[in-house]
Order: structure tokens, then C-alpha cells, then sequence
């Protein structure tokens, strides 16, 4: 059943161009008012009486006429059916006035996030300018795109949950920038990966003990699987999976003040991520498998950066610098290469729920110090090294959902999809081909 909901009206979606991106996505923004028309329905109240109490809070917000408009509906239900039609008649006042609450300051958000750092949510002691002057995460791009991590700061008390998926694809071989064909490869080589798929699942938890500091925790189970062609022709695949290096932030913000922040990242992660993963292959059963099948460094590693933030009413920008540093030498006599990566983003939010994002990513990372003696790098690129590090500049595109109203208030749900533009590698090394990542995020 549907309710005859501003967001969800004919009139709404069809207006929209977004109606096609939410219909391909399988996202249906008025899936929250299904969820809330199925549930019992509590007596029926005057609509304005109702609303008389925030009318009194904020004069500015409410007009006259949209009173009337509202109690024009005050003697039907939209729970009726028989009622649909007369309340339709009077639905286009009410959707000028949906439209205007749109734009307006996130004082009539419903998200649970704060909207600023400074006081209470809605608080009615608040000036406007105050709200008008800092950076607010409820808004529908109020966090950046969800292939970004440790992009924004919670205030003291809030907590938030978070599930991301990314998958990398990646497919042929490259040397530098060229491309390699697979003959090419076995002519150096006596076997040659030719794909590799890795899926993350990260779960992710930060609470804020103060407006300032901001803790992270991100852990991450992986799926990886390598396809491979040797000189004799014969083909074969090998997987790993198991949990990567959890991943502990703090995020001290240092700047809050004309709608920017900063804040530094200072991370560490823990050497949870096996090296030690084994799987079947032509050489013989169990064989240890080379660097790039493994799941973590096996070292502990830290994750110094910072991350700027601005915004404007119908804007949003920003940008991250991370390192990941390497500390040591892991078990297996070797150390993963340092890596830099530098991003920044621009977002346009079309409403309270919907924003669009465009990111640049870049990274680049070196290649191993040390060697695990199990591995021959003579027989195949991947238990090189010297074959591991690359730089690689990626476009990302992304669509932010912040659900606004309903069971769901307050979630997120967002996709970003990218493809490099550039790519450098010490080969030969597999080349990416794209990068997919879908996230839900919730706040408490
Ligand atoms: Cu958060």
C-alpha cells in the first residue's frame, strides 16, 4: 500500500531524474512510508493540532495557508481509500510546502546525526547564523563518498554503524603503462595471472567521546580469487579468504568554523590478516600462496593523515591524505610497501535525501622489502617482490541516499562506482579494471 506521501507521489518521482538511477538500484525511497502504513494506525488526530507545537517553536517555518492546506485534510484519513482523491486535490500546496522545508537549514532534519557541534539538535536558543556558519553532517552529502573512510568526525556521545562491500576487479597485465598480453607475460614468466576479483565485507563502529575525537574501527573479512594460464596452456584458479588487519582511528578535529572543517587521522592497523594462505595449484597441493593472495601485511601499520570538508547549502567538497607505514619486518621475512593515497571530492545534493558525487583517488605504494622464502619468484610475477608496487589515478561516481522520514530515518545507504584513469605498474602486475563499493551507514 502506498501512502500518498510528498516523496513518493507520482508527480515527485516522475519530475525527477532521478527516478531511473533509484529504479536501477532497486532502492525505493518510499519503501520507508510502505514499512510505516503496514503497521497499525493509531487514532486519528487533527493534523494541525499536531503541528500546532512546532508552529509555536518556529513561527518562520509554517505559514498561514499552509495551516489551511492542512486542515483542508483534517477530516479525512490518507488511510482511507475512498479519501485519496480529495486529498491529491490538495497535495500541490502541500508539496510547494515539502519543497520549501526542502531548502530549508537542516533544523527540521530528522536525521539522527547532529547537524553541528556546537549545542543540541533543533535547539530553539540556536541563532540561525550559528547553524548557517558551520558544517553539518545531516544532510544528504554530509559525509563523503562511501569509498572514502575517516572522512568526518561525530559529535561527544553519538555513536554510528557502518557496512561497506567493495569489490576490485581487475583483469590483463601491465608493465609501466603498457599493456601486456598473456604470451607476452609467459615469455618471461612460467605462469601468468590473468584475473583477480577481491570482495571486501567491512564492518565499521565509531563513537565520539568528545565533539573533538572521533574513534574508528573498521574490520574486514576478504574473498580473493586469482585465475592463471601457464606456458603448457593449462589453466587454474586459486583462492583465500579470512579477515584482513582491523583497523583502529582516532579523528581529531582541529578546524570548525565557515562551513570547513579539518580534522587529523592518526590510525593503527593490527596484524589480524593472515599471510599464510595456501591453496592447490599445478605445483603441487597446499602450496603457499604469493603476495598479492595474502590478506594482510602481518605487521602493524600506521595511518597518519588529514581530512578537509566544506560545503554550501547545494554543495559539498572535500579532501583526505592518507599513509599507510609499515612498522618492522612480519613473520615471513618481508614488508609490504609504504603506500600514499590522496583523494578529493566534490558532491551536489539535489535534496534532504538524495546527492550525487564526483571523486578523484589516488594512490601509489611501493614494492616489498625482504622476501618470503617459501615463494619462487622466478616462476610466476605475483611471488616477485620487486613486481609489486604501481601508482594509479581512479574517477569514482557515486549516489548518497540519506533516508529522511519513516522507519528508516536517519540511514544511509550509498554506492560509488570508479575506473582509473591511470596506472603505472612495477610489472608485469595485474591492471585494475573497476572498483565497486555499496555502504550502509546509521548513526545513534
Ligand atoms: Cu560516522
Amino acid at each position: 500500500m502506498k501512502v500518498n506521501s510528498p516523496w513518493c507521489s507520482p508527480q515527485t518521482l516522475l519530475s525527477s531524474s532521478t527516478v531511473v538511477l533509484t529504479i536501477l538500484l532497486g532502492i525505493n525511497p518510499c519503501v520507508a512510508e510502505d514499512l510505516r502504513s503496514e503497521q497499525p494506525q493509531p487514532k486519528l488526530v487533527g493534523v494541525s493540532e499536531l503541528f500546532s507545537l512546532q508552529v509555536d517553536a518556529d513561527q518562520t517555518v509554517f505559514s498561514k495557508s499552509d495551516l489551511q492546506n492542512i486542515d483542508q485534510l483534517d477530516a479525512k484519513s490518507i488511510h482511507r481509500p475512498q479519501d485519496w482523491d480529495v486529498i491529491s486535490a490538495a497535495d500541490t500546496p502541500l508539496l510547494q510546502m515539502a519543497d520549501r522545508l526542502d531548502n530549508e537549514p537542516a533544523e527540521m532534519e530528522q536525521s539522527s546525526e547532529s547537524d553541528n557541534d556546537s549545542g543540541q539538535t533543533e535547539s530553539s536558543d540556536k541563532t540561525e547564523s550559528t547553524s548557517n556558519n558551520l558544517w553539518r553532517s545531516g544532510r544528504s552529502d554530509g559525509h563523503a563518498p562511501i569509498g572514502v573512510m575517516g572522512d568526518h568526525t561525530h559529535k561527544a556521545g553519538e555513536v554510528m554503524f557502518s557496512y561497506r562491500f567493495m569489490r576490485m576487479d581487475m583483469a590483463g597485465n601491465r608493465d609501466g603503462t603498457t599493456d601486456l598480453t598473456p604470451a607476452q607475460v609467459l615469455q618471461q614468466f612460467p605462469v601468468t595471472p590473468t584475473e583477480m576479483t577481491t570482495d571486501m565485507h567491512m564492518l565499521g563502529v565509531m563513537v565520539a567521546p568528545t565533539d573533538e575525537l572521533t574513534l574508528s574501527l573498521m574490520a574486514p573479512y576478504v574473498f580473493k580469487s586469482m585465475e592463471h594460464i601457464t606456458r603448457m596452456g593449462t589453466r587454474f584458479t586459486t583462492q583465500s579468504n579470512g579477515f584482513g588487519d582491523i583497523r583502529l582511528m582516532g579523528l581529531y578535529k582541529i578546524l570548525d568554523q565557515d562551513r570547513q572543517r579539518i580534522h587529523l587521522n592518526a590510525g593503527i592497523s593490527f596484524p589480524t590478516g593472515s599471510t599464510n594462505q595456501r591453496d592447490d595449484t599445478p605445483a603441487g597441493l597446499n602450496q603457499v600462496l604469493p603476495y598479492p593472495m595474502q590478506l594482510g601485511s602481518d605487521t602493524f601499520d600506521l595511518h597518519p593523515g588529514i581530512t578537509y570538508l566544506g560545503q554550501s547549502e547545494g554543495w559539498s567538497w572535500g579532501g583526505q591524505a592518507l599513509g599507510t607505514i609499515r612498522l618492522g619486518t612480519n613473520g615471513n621475512s618481508y614488508r609490504l610497501g609504504n603506500r600514499l593515497n590522496i583523494t578529493g571530492w566534490g558532491a551536489r545534493r539535489w535534496n534532504n535525501w538524495f546527492s550525487t558525487s564526483v571523486r578523484l583517488n589516488g594512490n601509489t605504494w611501493g614494492n616489498i622489502s625482504g622476501a618470503d622464502p617459501r615463494l619462487n619468484p622466478v616462476i610466476i610475477p605475483t611471488a616477485d617482490p620487486n613486481r609489486r608496487g604501481g601508482t594509479r589515478l581512479d574517477v569514482g561516481l557515486g549516489l548518497n541516499f540519506l533516508v529522511n522520514k519513516g522507519a528508516l530515518a536517519g540511514h544511509r545507504l550509498a554506492i560509488e562506482f570508479a575506473l582509473p584513469v591511470y596506472q603505472s605498474l612495477d610489472g608485469p602486475q595485474l591492471e585494475t579494471d573497476w572498483l565497486l563499493t555499496v555502504g550502509w551507514q546509521k548513526a545513534f
